[in-house]
């Protein structure tokens, strides 16, 4: 009997009560439910940070999370893209399995069920508040998005209590914010309209009034303009609700800090989700030419104050010994990603993607592969991990950390609870056996330290943002222990490991 309850638990993560605590209140303890954030970055490179070894860019409050912390050397995003990854990160689930998880223009439905379990829904059952701030990017809506009304469902349909949210991205319209689905500051006589297939009569674009931008574009991203900057998409109207892109990093700070403030007395989870260093890269003017490689080094040192900020609030609010920290990244770095701004021009001897080869858009390494640390201050012991862990893990291991249990066998990610808070048996370095890496809906698999990559067509550059995608006509094999740039294909060398590993892959892709 005990044993059906437990997996009936187990199967369905639904309202089961947590364990009572030992005075048999019947509700988890305080302690046993730390806060939790993620701080979710746009676009950072494994290079781009100090504590990753960067040495051109100076980011001292990320590294001061990863010198207090646990800091993953094998740390990955699911996909080399965003809407993918930020899909696996909130399910647990390969992003591949959905095929909606790609790149979405800022008309798309939302793309996660809304009876699936995700972090913030699984927290909310357990007690917790839970809320966004930042980029969503996960669809709005069931496909006919009326802007000037509640736009439904989004992410309070999903788990989250409280939203605050720019759409889609930085360069796609509407280039407003939402608040628990509503457009912030909408005057209700000048309603907005978004079109990604037709401009409206009369408005300007990038394209046709290339005399109206302040930033020019390099490849897409030529349709409305918004505060000179040419986006994609077409918009009109919405004038007193369009957001101010140099304000943009401290509007969310500012969202993420009263968030904190106003749910200091009860367990939260707050995904932090910063829209840097994405383009249009647009810093604040008192962060212009603070790193000497133009604006995508200057936002990331904006990010890196923000996060700095953002840690000195829960400081100041007495949280920080109770409070789970995961801070990673989407995906990895690309330089000119549709903007002239200068990234390759400037970057210098600055190697955003480290020693990995590819980048954003890429299955070699540096597309997936990311910055990712764990800070819980008191608790989990100052070291470096190379255990093979990805943001998939999170929704099991916060279920086993804050007494859900097991969640459902649908989900790919595994409980590495003891991994990520460096408390396993290895000190930290028990992770998966396998994980299947996601690049614009190709895929390839990691298996211990050997990453294979399927032979796929297409071109091995993409020429517009120059990163090498992984294509080739051939069976791609790393033994990345030895070869973390991905040099040497020793596919013809070990023919056995090859097999093992394409088998393996068939399995787990189920084709
Ligand atoms: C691409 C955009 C790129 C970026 C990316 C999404 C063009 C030519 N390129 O289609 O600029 O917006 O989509 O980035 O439009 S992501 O990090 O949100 O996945
Ligand atoms: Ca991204």
């Amino acid at each position: 009997m005990k044993f059906s309850v437990i997996l009936l638990c187990a199967l369905v993560l639904t309202a089961c009560d947590p364990a009572p605590d030992t005075e048999g209140s019947g509700t988890m303890t305080r302690s046993a439910q730390p806060n939790i954030v993620f701080i979710y970055l746009d676009d950072l490179g494994y290079g781009d940070v100090g504590a990753y070894g960067a040495t051109a860019l100076a980011t001292p409050h990320m590294d001061a999370l990863a010198a207090g912390g646990r800091r993953f050397t094998n740390g990955y995003a699911a996909s080399a893209t965003c809407t993918p990854s930020r899909y696996a990160l909130l399910t647990g689930v390969y992003p591949w399995r959905n095929r909606e998880a790609r790149i979405l223009p800022g008309t798309a439905p939302l793309i996660i069920d809304t009876n699936r379990l995700t972090v913030p829904r699984m927290l909310q059952r357990n007690g917790y508040h839970t809320g966004v701030v930042g980029k969503w990017h996960l669809g709005l809506g069931t496909g006919n998005v009326n802007w000037n009304t509640l736009v439904s469902p989004g992410p309070n349909e999903v788990g989250f209590d409280y939203s605050y949210i720019m759409a889609a991205t930085q360069d796609r319209v509407p280039t407003v914010y939402l608040e628990n689905g509503q457009v912030v500051g909408l005057d209700p006589a000048d309603p907005i309209e978004v079109d990604y297939e037709n401009n409206f009569p009369g408005e300007p674009t990038g394209k046709d009034n290339p005399e109206l931008t302040t930033m020019k574009w390099h490849h897409g991203h030529n349709n409305s303009i918004v505060n000179g900057i040419p986006r994609i998409g077409f918009m009109k109207g919405g004038q007193a609700a369009r957001w101010s892109d140099i304000d943009m990093a401290d509007h969310f700070l500012e969202r993420a800090q009263a968030y904190v403030r106003a749910h200091r007395e009860e367990p939260f989870f707050l995904y932090y989700a910063l829209q840097q260093p994405h383009v249009p890269r647009t810093p604040h003017p008192r962060f212009v030419g603070k790193s000497g490689m133009g604006p995508r080094g200057d936002v990331i040192v904006e990010a890196d104050w923000a996060i700095g900020a953002f840690i000195g609030t829960l400081r100041e609010e007495g949280l920080l010994e109770n409070t789970l920290i995961v801070l990673s990244s989407d995906n990895g770095p690309v330089l000119n990603d549709g903007y002239y701004d200068q990234a390759v021009e400037l970057v210098g001897d600055h190697q955003p993607a480290g020693p990995l080869r590819g980048g954003k858009y890429s299955l070699y390494e540096a597309g997936t592969r990311v910055p990712f640390i764990t800070y819980w201050e008191g608790r989990i012991a100052p070291g470096v991990s190379d255990a093979l862990v990805s943001q998939l893990d999170l929704l099991p291991s916060l279920a086993a950390l804050v007494g859900a249990g097991a969640v459902s066998d649908t989900i790919d990610g595994q409980n590495l609870l003891s991994t990520f808070l460096g408390t396993d048996s290895g000190q930290g370095n028990q992770g998966r056996d396998h994980l299947v890496l996601e690049a614009t809906s190709r895929t390839a698999l990691r298996s211990g330290s050997w990453l294979m990559i399927p032979p796929y067509p297409g071109p091995a550059v993409q020429s517009q943002v120059n990163i090498e995608l992984g294509n080739a006509p051939e069976y791609q094999l790393y033994d990345l222990s030895e070869d973390i740039g991905q040099q040497r294909n020793l596919a013809a060398e070990h023919p056995e490991k090859l097999r093992e590993m394409v088998q393996t892959y068939h399995q787990i892709r189920g084709v």
